[in-house]
């Protein structure tokens, strides 16, 4: 068994982007969980637990999508307060982004899965263990085009979490 996810991809110079917003939200919460620049991912689709058997046939069925090309504008930071996380997020979610998110939702309930969410909320987690909320900073837009998505695996490699990218 392996824990999966589908989630957009991001190029180093995107994920270095990313990481100055991070940096604006490190000093308020010194005992966080930062997340390391090349985990960032925004999810698209949570699967968990995914047998050998079942990962041939996503894989298969992310192929048939189109290549994607998708420009957001981030613009706001937030908290998730349950799973206790800071992200940065669009305010607006763009067509283009929604349709791939129904996809990549309509192939993995096809295989069974069930989404965990009942509404979409794309975002970028930032910092993990995020205990107390605070206000948080204004967000300058950081617009990125984006032209990849990827299966995920979530793993440990020499202690650290990973999220390693399987159709490559
Ligand atoms: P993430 O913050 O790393 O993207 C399983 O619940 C995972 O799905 C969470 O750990 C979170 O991972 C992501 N997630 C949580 N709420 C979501 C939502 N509303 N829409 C999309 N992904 C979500």
């Amino acid at each position: 068994m392996k824990r999966l996810f589908f989630a957009l991809q991001f190029s180093p110079a995107q994920q270095q982007a990313i990481l100055t917003y991070q940096q604006q939200l490190i000093a308020q919460y010194p005992d966080a969980r930062i997340v390391t620049a090349d985990n960032f991912h925004l999810t698209l689709f949570f699967l968990g637990q995914v047998d050998g058997e079942q990962e041939p046939f996503l894989l298969s069925a992310a192929k048939t999508i189109a290549p994607i090309d998708i420009t957001l504008i981030f613009d706001k930071f937030g908290y998730f307060a349950k799973p206790k996380i800071a992200y940065l997020a669009p305010s607006v979610i763009p067509e283009p982004l929604l349709q791939l998110q129904q996809q990549i939702t309509q192939l993995c309930q096809q295989q069974g899965f069930e989404a965990q969410h009942p509404e979409f909320k794309p975002h970028i987690t930032l910092l993990r263990k995020v205990d107390h909320e605070e206000p948080l900073p204004a967000c300058a837009p950081l617009v990125l085009r984006i032209g990849r998505f990827a299966l995920f695996h979530s793993t440990q490699m020499a202690g650290q979490l990973r999220y390693v990218p399987l159709n490559e």
